[in-house]
């Protein structure tokens, strides 16, 4: 086979919220599989391809936003992808609370948009829809499968149920590819700072190094399923691999409080968190959801899929990277 002939095989994907957390895990995956990855990126006035620095060389960029359906239609178009990952959303809850109506339009609604453009420009492309364990909300039973009934808790949380039913009825109605991935929370270095996790491991990294004292934090008893987001991309990918497309509940299994975050990162610098972390009404929720725990018995079964990070590891992981971050600015200022 020459050179050319390989090139011409393969396989494309375009990848929706490329600039976020999950989005440029799963760039580095495809590329390393030998994926042509096509990243989805929307305007903004200043380059924010900071988790994807990176890898940028090996990406090619299309312009699109999630609100504008004739770009969607552009992008497949022009690049022919054979997979299509829409990680792209207005993905933090309290934010949905205060834009509701905008997290509606990006979050629900944009989903039907990027359908669309698939069914009508090739109904062969496989599409994998970021759906979320925060559709459960006030949950049902304990663990939560993919038979678990849906109570989302937020604005957020409805407009992905509106994801994912948007996709089951793409699937059933026109016999699209189409996969949803119901994923529990998963962190890592490159989670965005007002996320709870990384607002701990950034904010005890920051009092150990003298750069502040206090970090204030809201409901300190919520749990959590929390993973590593380098673990959860290999899942999506899987799912698209399956001759039948599905709904997979991607998680841990084992489920942690805030506070036992808090203690884990705080312990690991040798700081005790009590001392440092107060609590703030301003960060409760109008509506919380107090639990989260998931089975992946299926994605076990079907993908050979598990997670391979501990709780442990992550948080140490992200409080090390933290440490060093800020060191390195701390370092570079002197
Ligand atoms: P993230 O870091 O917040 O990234 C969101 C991405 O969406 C960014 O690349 C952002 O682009 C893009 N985006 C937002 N609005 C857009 C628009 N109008 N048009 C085009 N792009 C837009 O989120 P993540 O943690 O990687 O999560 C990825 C997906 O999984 C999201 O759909 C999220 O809701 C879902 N999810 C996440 C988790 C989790 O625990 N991380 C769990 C379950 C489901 P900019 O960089 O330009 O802002
Ligand atoms: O880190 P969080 O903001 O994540 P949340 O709300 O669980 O949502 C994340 O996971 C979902 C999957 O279930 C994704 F779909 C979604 O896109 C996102 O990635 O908050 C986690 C918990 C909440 O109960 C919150 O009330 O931490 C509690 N919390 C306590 N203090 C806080 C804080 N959350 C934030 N963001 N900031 C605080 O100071």
């Amino acid at each position: 086979m020459t050179t050319d002939e390989e090139e011409l095989e393969m396989p494309t994907a375009l990848i929706t919220g490329i600039t976020g957390q999950d989005g440029s895990y799963l760039a580095e995956s495809l590329l390393d599989k030998g994926y042509d990855v096509i990243g989805m990126v929307r305007r903004s006035s200043t380059v924010n391809y900071e988790r994807i620095a990176h890898i940028q060389g090996a990406i090619q960029f299309v312009n699109g936003d999630l609100l504008d359906q004739m770009s969607l239609i552009d992008a497949v178009k022009q690049h022919s992808p054979d997979e299509v990952y829409n990680l792209a959303a207005q993905s933090f809850v309290q934010t949905s609370f205060g834009q509701p109506v905008l997290t509606g339009e990006t979050t629900a609604l944009s989903v039907t948009r990027i359908l669309d453009a698939i069914r009508n420009v090739d109904p062969s492309t496989r599409f994998y829809q970021a759906s979320s364990s925060e559709m459960f909300g006030k949950v049902a039973e304990v663990p939560q499968n993919e038979n678990t009934p849906f109570y989302p808790r937020s604005p957020y949380g409805v407009a992905k149920v509106y994801g994912h039913w948007i996709t089951v009825n793409y699937r059933e109605s026109y016999n699209l590819h189409a996969s949803s991935g119901i994923l529990f929370n998963h962190e890592s270095p490159r989670r965005g700072l007002e996320f709870v996790t990384r607002k701990i491991s950034y904010g005890a990294a920051s009092i150990k190094l003298g750069l502040e004292d206090k970090l204030a934090l809201g409901n300190l008893d919520a749990k959590r399923d929390w993973g590593f987001a380098g673990d959860y991309v290999e899942a999506m990918w899987m799912m698209l691999q399956e001759d039948s497309p599905d709904d997979y509940v991607i998680c841990t299994g084992m489920t942690h409080s805030v506070r036992e975050f808090c203690d884990v990162a705080f312990g690991h610098l040798g700081l005790s968190y009590e001392e440092h972390v107060v609590v703030d009404e301003k960060f409760f929720r109008p509506a919380e959801v107090d639990l989260l725990v998931g089975d992946y018995s299926k994605a076990a079964k079907k993908l050979q899929w598990k997670p391979r990070t501990t709780f442990e590891e992550l948080v140490t992981m992200m409080v090390d990277a933290d440490m060093a971050l800020l060191d390195g600015r701390l370092k570079g200022l002197a």
